[in-house]
């Protein structure tokens, strides 16, 4: 295999004592018979602080994710997580099929901007069949359709000093708080990062995030936001929550959780 993968065995190995007293306390259960050295074990355990260097130094920035074929989609998407949020500001967006919702981009770029789904939709659409990866242990294969994230950074602009695109959502997750995401400029301007608004040549549905979630391929699942009203362009994480840059990071998980 790759030398990369080869770095990665070394290091788990290395720290396979210390991973297996940890407890897993995102999603729902950690499916036991997850292999070692499986991918999506390997992130789980923690591999992640040198798989996102080794990444970030071996792997070509744009390398993208599989893709699949149709009749590879064997089942509709798994709904994980928050699935019918009740919170009061996304029970208003959702009315009229969220005819009044608009996307809010701001924070560290010179033109902050909104975009009503409807614009969305007519903006220059790229879709993609992808495997999704939960840490909890299940995969799912599906057809997604979106914007891709980096149309829309061209148009507001970044900074120079934005290093991190932070969604926020509109859901609360288990009574532990908003939920919300982030990812570095390379993982945004990535040709397979969009921003969702189709699933299986239909419109997303409630219960995988509609009406926005992003895509990140090369990432686990809880990456993924979901129900999407924000994105903040920032330089660190320190104003947010409790300043990890994400809600399971929070919690303790690897904040880059490269597959
Ligand atoms: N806003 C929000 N995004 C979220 C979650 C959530 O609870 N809330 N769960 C994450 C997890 S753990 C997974 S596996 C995927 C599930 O996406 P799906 O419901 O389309 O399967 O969404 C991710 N994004
Ligand atoms: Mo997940």
């Amino acid at each position: 295999m790759t030398r990369f993968s080869m770095r990665r065995r070394k290091f788990l190995t290395a720290t396979a004592a210390g991973v297996a007293g940890t407890t897993l306390a995102g999603c729902d259960v950690f499916d036991p018979l997850l292999r070692p050295g499986h991918p999506v074990r390997d992130a789980m355990a923690g591999a992640n602080a040198l798989t996102e260097a080794a990444q970030r130094l071996l792997l070509d920035d744009n390398a993208l994710a599989r893709e699949f074929s149709a009749s590879e989609i064997r089942q509709g998407m798994r709904p994980n997580g928050s699935t019918d949020p009740t919170d009061i500001d996304y029970l208003i967006a959702k009315q009229n099929d969220f005819a009044f919702y608009r996307l809010e981009v701001g924070g560290l770029v010179e033109s902050p901007a909104s975009y009503s789904l409807e614009e969305l939709r007519n903006m220059p659409a790229r879709t993609q069949i992808t495997r999704h990866d939960c840490v909890e242990g299940w995969s799912c294969i599906a057809k997604w359709t979106g914007v891709p994230l980096a149309a829309i950074l061209d148009e507001v602009k970044p900074r120079d000093s934005a290093r991190y695109c932070v969604f926020h959502c509109f859901d609360t997750y288990g009574g532990a708080g908003l939920y919300y995401e982030s990812i570095d400029m390379i993982d945004a301007r990535h040709p397979q990062t969009i921003l969702a608004y189709g699933m299986n040549d239909a419109a997303l549905p409630v219960r995988n995030g509609a009406p926005l979630r992003v895509r990140i391929e090369r990432q686990l699942g809880y990456k993924m936001a979901k129900y999407i009203r924000r994105i903040e362009l920032v330089d660190d994480f320190s104003r947010l929550y409790r300043g990890k840059g994400s809600f399971w990071a929070d919690l303790g998980y690897d904040w880059y959780a490269g597959i």
